[in-house]
């Protein structure tokens, strides 16, 4: 049975294709046998080396800046035959390089005539695991983590292969095992050594292992009285620390850390700043040329500012203070992975720090693995939106690939989307997000119907129709979820904690920013945020041409009209219907698009394997249900405070 354990590397019969490698390694062999298995028959042997190679150099082939990681597949003669030659500047970038030709030849392209050449435009492309030491996984809706700590570093599930294989073909190149939630336990000796065995794994594959770091670790596992990031005992534990670990994993990557967030520890605790706490941690590391990814989601109890604006207060003044090895962590969006977000306003903002993007792929507000929700539109909406940090043409990507300022380091993570389950995400179209991401990493160019297209062809198969039914489900099927959830500008409905399912009435939790009343503001007269200057002024974090445009909600794109706005329910539209009827008509285009997914889907039955089609089908039906749940329960709250009645034709709420 197909159960979508092989993801989108499907291969098949293998080839055999005649594949050499001159010079070996551990990574240029995994590069021949993904080539071996990967591959149909090709006419030409396939030769893997690197470009400094005497016989590759000599070949004056214009390669173009590949730098560390780039790849080129040339047709070329070597040693008087016409062979496929995979070059770049490292073993890894040959490996990426073999990946690519095997996705060229898996999706239609012809291996024999093919001229790749291509380099990653971000330095950290990275997963976050949000993974507990306890086996289980923080918002992860596949199962269990895939890291069976109990049996590590004996017993190396060769599933970890498969897990370096599926990342190295999409370009992947760090993993940061556990939780930001961290315990102290990760970095003791014996979870240090599990480390290593997945290290010792991911090495070839061109994966380097980060760890979450716990602030408070000094005190818990150092014996320290403190964790003061100036107190010289705390800078020399975590030295001592690092060192260990470095002794242990050679190419550690370095530390990712959520600090004074959501009740985790941190330098504020002891009246210091965030980045008195990142440049303790990044001296630590930086002898081995290890980096801190120091995350900037913060937002307090104690603090009464519009949650949107308070990670843009913390760390603004601190742009320029932070060491060159420290880089920020910054979610898409200012509040917290919602179905639609504007970017976040720190963007743009730090022009001396090097910032990198934080997406979710695991869909904690999403409908979790049920509902199908293809991410790549959402990512590309962030990443193309225009700071004008430079005036225009200031993308978000182009703050995150240093293209801006000229930083060096730069990243882009994403949160994991993966478990135990054997389809690795919970469910086939899952995957896709996975996949889209890092093909978005790579290169944040990309479209995403391209993108949405090569992982079918790969995943279900070349029939035409699989591929043209699934990529027109996929492409529009996050905006239906923001339809069916939170139309225009809506955020933070979900039940609180879960956030899975409707109610936007919750209003009695102990923080106010915790309840969706905060995020809605509905009242009799209207709906929405007021981040205005009559409200939060959170518009006035944006550069001053964004701002005018979030500042008038006559300007205000409609999508994000409600999050930057308080607006009267018979507020006129761009359609001519009132802000209420709008709704409702989001809310029903919403789950029109499930109901056409599912038409859609059905219509594959016969070309797709019994498994896979089923389970889809099966969660398809679930989000149809749940898309009426959503569009009802709503409904129903917001006319208990405006009164009005369903538009006529409207069915009432089942
Ligand atoms: O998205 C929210 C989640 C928390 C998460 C936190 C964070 C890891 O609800 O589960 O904790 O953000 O990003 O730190």
């Amino acid at each position: 049975a197909e159960d979508g354990y092989d993801l989108w590397l499907r291969y098949g019969q293998p080839g055999g294709s005649a594949v050499s490698i001159p010079h070996t390694s551990p990574t240029l062999a995994a590069a021949a046998a993904e080539l071996r298995r990967g591959l149909p028959r090709t006419t030409r042997p396939i030769v893997l080396e690197r470009a400094t190679a005497p016989e590759v150099s000599a070949l004056g082939l214009k390669l173009g800046a590949l730098g560390d990681e780039g790849y080129a597949v040339r047709q070329v003669r070597l040693g008087g035959r016409a062979v496929t030659l995979v070059t770049g500047n490292s073993d890894v970038a040959i490996l990426y390089g073999a990946f690519a030709l095997i996705r060229h030849a898996r999706t239609g392209g012809n291996v024999d005539t093919a001229t790749l050449t291509s380099a990653p435009r971000i330095k950290l492309r990275m997963l976050d695991h949000w993974d507990n030491l306890d086996g289980s996984v923080e918002r992860g809706y596949a199962g269990q983590s895939l890291w069976d700590w109990w049996t590590l570093p004996d017993f190396r599930d060769p599933r970890y292969v498969d897990y370096a294989r599926a990342n190295a073909s999409i370009g992947i190149n760090g993993t940061v095992l556990n939780n930001v939630n961290a315990k102290p336990d990760s970095l003791t000796a014996p979870y240090i050594a599990k480390a290593a065995a997945l290290a010792d794994i991911f090495r070839p594959y061109g994966i380097k292992v980060y760890l979450s770091a716990r602030f408070s670790a000094p005190i818990e596992i150092g014996g320290l009285k403190t964790a003061d990031p100036l107190d010289p005992q705390v800078a020399a534990w975590w030295k001592a620390k690092a060192d260990e670990i470095y002794r242990a994993i050679p190419d550690f990557g370095g530390f990712l850390v959520k600090a004074n967030s959501e009740g985790q520890p941190g330098p504020r605790d002891y009246h210091r700043s965030h980045a008195d706490g990142a440049n303790m941690m990044a001296a630590a590391v930086a002898p081995h040329g290890g980096i801190v990814m120091w995350r900037a989601f913060v937002y307090a109890e104690t603090n009464a500012e519009d949650r949107a604006k308070q990670a843009y207060s913390e760390f603004k003044p601190l742009d320029g203070t932070f060491a060159n090895n420290v880089i920020l962590q910054v979610k898409n969006g200012a509040i917290d992975f919602q179905p639609r977000e504007p970017f976040h306003p720190l963007f743009g903002a730090m022009p001396k720090t090097p910032l990198m993007m934080e997406f979710q792929i695991t869909k904690e507000y999403l409908g979790f693995a049920t509902h199908l929700a293809y991410l790549a539109p959402m990512f590309k909406e962030t990443l193309d939106a225009d700071t004008y940090e430079r005036g225009p043409g200031s993308t978000v990507a182009r703050v995150i690939d240093g293209s801006i300022e000229g930083h060096k380091l730069t990243g882009i993570a994403g949160v994991a989307n993966i478990g135990r389950d054997r389809d690795w995400s919970g469910s086939t179209f899952n995957q896709a997000n996975w996949y889209a991401f890092g093909r978005l990493a790579w290169d944040p160019s990309l479209p995403s119907e391209g993108i949405a297209r090569e992982w079918a062809e790969q995943t279900l198969g070349t029939d035409p129709k699989v591929v043209d039914t699934s990529v027109a489900m996929m492409q529009g099927s996050r905006e239906a979820v923001v339809d069916y959830m939170t139309p225009l500008g809506l955020a933070h409905q979900m039940s609180t904690s879960g956030h899975y399912g409707p109610a936007p009435w919750i209003a009695d939790l102990k923080r106010p920013e915790w309840n969706p009343v905060y995020y809605n503001q509905a009242d009799a007269r209207g709906i929405g945020f007021d981040r205005t200057a009559t409200g939060s002024d959170a518009v006035a974090q944006y550069a001053p041409p964004v701002a005018k445009i979030f500042a008038d909600p006559k300007l205000t794109p409609e999508r994000d009209l409600l999050w930057f706005h308080h607006v009267a329910w018979d507020r006129k539209m761009a359609s001519g219907r009132t802000l209420w009827a709008e709704m409702i008509a989001h809310y029903d285009r919403g789950i029109d698009y499930v109901t056409g997914m599912r038409t859609r889907w059905d219509g594959l039955k016969p070309l797709v394997d019994a498994e896979r089609w089923q389970k889809t089908a099966t969660y398809l039906a679930i989000q149809q249900r749940e898309a009426r749940w959503w569009r009802d329960a709503s409904l129903a709250y917001w006319m208990s405070l405006n009164h009005l009645p369903l538009p006529a034709g409207e069915a009432a709420p089942e």
